[in-house]
């Protein structure tokens, strides 16, 4: 699209340069690809631990940031990261991850997590190393700690969305999951599967009339633009996980991955506030700029989810492990 290209230019001159003190050039190149604009905290924040591990290795590891989409939609990045041609890569478990390791996806379950507390217990505990265990045997490496996007809120160009009837038949976009098509399709919506990359056009073009995302993306990709209502459901949450090509990593020397981790991990921490603070303070900021927005009773939708056997149906896919590893952190969902 023209916006994708009028974004390259300039991200891909800031995307590249190493600060200038390190004369050699970098001994290990690791490019990092992710599917939000610039501006959003998840790359605020990979940009501070590149440019610290560029100092704490003294140039020796370069991890050179690619933004927004410009090394390929989701599903291109991902195929790219298993080939090996992008080093790293972020990729939320509940999207096209979840289309090779189908359990990655269990933390996006509907309605799961009723909170951050909720959440970061079981993704930063016992959920966690399960899920990180599952990307291992995909020959994948993962860094532990998984960054956030935010729970999901529905924007539509329509109608505000106040209760499961105002979705019957409604033309939504969700990523390229399983999961994710089946949760609006059991909520009576007609859910279409597109990229990121391609989401601000499939809305400018009424391809689909609605989407769901966390208002700092809504905000950093200017989805506000092309949508009225912002209906706050909160039906899911969902992060990225740092993913790494495993012939990339493994060889790397045991300082250099140690200095890598820490930093990347130590910024995820930092991400997490940051992300948490605009998608409660982003609001108003929305609101003044023309989004409408409406507060929603989440009982009805997980009622419907629940006559639609959308919670034991995945029970059944996610299978009886991780089922109850999900459920010490969330209560009984099925
Ligand atoms: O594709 C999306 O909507 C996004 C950016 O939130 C994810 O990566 C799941």
């Amino acid at each position: 699209t023209r916006r994708g290209f009028a974004t390259l230019g300039a991200a891909t001159v800031l995307g590249c340069a190493l600060p200038l003190r390190y004369a050699k050039a970098a001994e290990f190149t690791f490019k990092l690809g992710t599917n939000v604009p610039e501006t959003h905290p998840l790359n605020i924040y990979l940009r501070k631990a590149s440019t610290q591990i560029a100092e704490q290795t003294n140039g020796r590891f370069d991890l050179q940031l690619f933004p927004n989409n410009q090394l390929g939609g989701d599903s291109d990045m991902f195929s790219q990261l298993r080939s090996g041609a992008l080093e790293s890569f972020m990729l939320s478990g509940v999207n096209v991850l979840s289309t090779l390791i189908p359990s990655a996806s269990i933390y996006g379950l509907g309605f799961a997590f009723k909170d951050y507390q909720a959440l970061w217990s079981a993704l930063d505990g016992k959920l966690g190393i399960h899920l990180r265990g599952q990307i291992n045997k995909a020959g994948l490496m993962v860094m532990d700690r998984i960054w956030d996007n935010g729970f999901r809120q529905i924007t539509t160009s329509t109608k505000p969305i106040k209760d499961p009837g105002d979705l019957q038949g409604f033309k939504i976009r969700v990523p390229v999951s399983a999961l994710w098509t089946s949760l609006f399709k059991s909520l009576g919506a007609a859910p279409t599967a597109i990229n990121f990359a391609e989401v601000y056009s499939a809305l400018q073009t009424r391809i689909v009339d609605g989407q769901e995302n966390p208002p700092a993306i809504i905000s950093a990709a200017k989805l506000f633009e092309v949508q009225k209502y912002c209906s706050l459901t909160n039906h899911m949450w969902d992060g990225w996980w740092f993913l790494m090509n495993r012939r990339a990593w493994e060889p790397l020397p045991a300082d250099i991955k140690e200095t890598v981790a820490r930093i990347v991990n130590a910024q995820c921490v930092a991400e997490r506030e940051e992300v948490a603070r605009q998608n409660t303070a982003l609001k108003a900021d929305l609101a003044a700029k023309g989004l409408i927005f409406n507060e929603v009773d989440p009982t009805p939708f997980r009622e419907q989810l629940r006559k639609a056997g959308f919670y034991t149906e995945w029970r059944g896919k996610f299978g009886e492990e991780a089922w109850n590893i999900l459920e010490e952190s969330t209560g009984k969902l099925a």
